[in-house]
């Protein structure tokens, strides 16, 4: 099989359009809920769009996902299977300076392998999106809003690395420096064997170019998760039991909970990812975190598939979504996806089940 890049993307449609997609993935019209029957929504976890996918991406979301797919509509179900790229984030940003190309370039690159592999893999997706198109940014900005019209959102000052060699703050994953825990002194600014924080590393440097960070005072916006708390945990209770969610996803979003919600930073001083609402003075240099947004994507790609998305995803009596994914993605599902589709107090389908997988050894 050859994994070279053969179709052209067309984010106003969003569809596969060309002779490498297969027959189930050529446009068509859109599947709908219909009141009177089960109304099945299925999503895959979106891969990062910085690499070819490999059989963990298969294993952990897709393949189960997929399965389910078939299943769900061999059962004379109303379904929709949903997947696309993870195209924001530092990690594309990080990939495109090693790959010397631009985000965007890197993003088309591998966007078209990762649609190859599926569609080699015969997944039965309905649409394979992006989540870098215009409407990504419209409903995330438009969720951010009402987050901060409902006063779930905070803004606080945080101090974080700057570079002064290239003018820039560095996300923990362009930091390295040696691990304060084991000693190790390659170690990353956003894992070395548990979750560190640039900040702890000793001798930090900035991976772009190997200088020397200094510190610097910045504001961000936060996500008031503990007072959205309580509203979590009562959806989590009623739909992890009736929606059977796996184990594994059951007990990371039981940890979650039990520890306490803090507020979480939903905003990052880096160039590539949704931008802030321009109401906020200050954040014309900032972008939307993006594992906020991601799971947003699920929305967006569904309101590129169809202008009557809403028909899946604010249908919370009508639709049972079912979402899959690698064990590692769950608390940004269960608890941060619940909670921003909570606070903003609309009508949102939110799980029925969860499914979630072990890492592939
Ligand atoms: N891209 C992480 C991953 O690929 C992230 C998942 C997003 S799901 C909305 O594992």
């Amino acid at each position: 099989m050859s994994f070279q890049p053969t179709s052209h993307f067309d984010p106003g449609l969003n569809l596969f359009k060309t002779e490498t997609m297969a027959a189930h993935l050529t446009p068509r019209e859109p599947v709908l809920p219909d009141p009177g029957k089960r109304n099945i929504l299925i999503t895959s976890a979106l891969p990062y769009v910085n690499n070819v996918p490999h059989l963990g991406n298969i294993i952990g979301s897709v393949l189960s996902a997929d399965t389910f797919a078939r299943y769900s509509r061999a059962r004379g179900f109303n379904s929709l299977y949903i997947g696309s790229t993870d195209e924001y984030g530092t990690t594309i940003e990080a990939r495109a300076l090693v790959e010397n190309c631009t985000p965007q370039e890197l993003c088309d690159k591998y966007y078209a392998i990762h649609a190859a592999v599926y569609k080699w893999f015969n997944i039965s997706f309905d649409i394979f999106g992006r989540t870098t198109t215009p409407l990504q940014t419209e409903i995330t900005q438009d969720i951010f809003l009402k987050l901060k019209d409902n006063g779930f959102l905070e803004e606080r000052m945080t101090t974080q690395l700057y570079c002064e060699q290239h003018h820039s703050f560095l996300a923990d994953r362009f930091v390295e420096g040696e691990c304060p825990d084991c000693g190790y002194v390659d170690a990353r600014g956003d894992l070395c064997g548990k979750l560190l924080q640039s900040l702890e590393l000793i001798r930090p440097r900035c991976k772009v170019d190997g200088s020397v960070p200094v510190t610097k005072e910045t504001k961000h916006i936060f996500l008031e998760l503990d007072k959205l708390q309580p509203e979590v945990e009562a959806f989590f209770q009623e739909s992890a039991v009736k929606g059977a969610w796996s184990s594994n996803g059951t007990s990371i979003t039981a940890a979650w909970l039990k520890e306490g919600l803090q507020p979480r930073s939903i905003t990052r001083d880096l160039k590539w990812g949704t931008p802030v609402p321009t109401s906020l003075e200050g954040y014309e240099e900032k972008v939307i975190y993006s594992w906020f947004d991601a799971c947003i994507g699920y929305v967006s790609i569904t309101a590129n598939y169809t202008d009557q998305w809403e028909k899946w995803w604010r249908s919370p009596d009508d639709v049972q979504l079912y979402q899959f994914m690698g064990k590692d993605n769950v608390v940004y599902h269960s608890i941060i996806f619940s909670a921003t589709k909570i606070g903003t107090h609309e009508p949102w389908t939110k799980f029925h089940h969860l499914s979630t997988t072990d890492y592939l050894t």
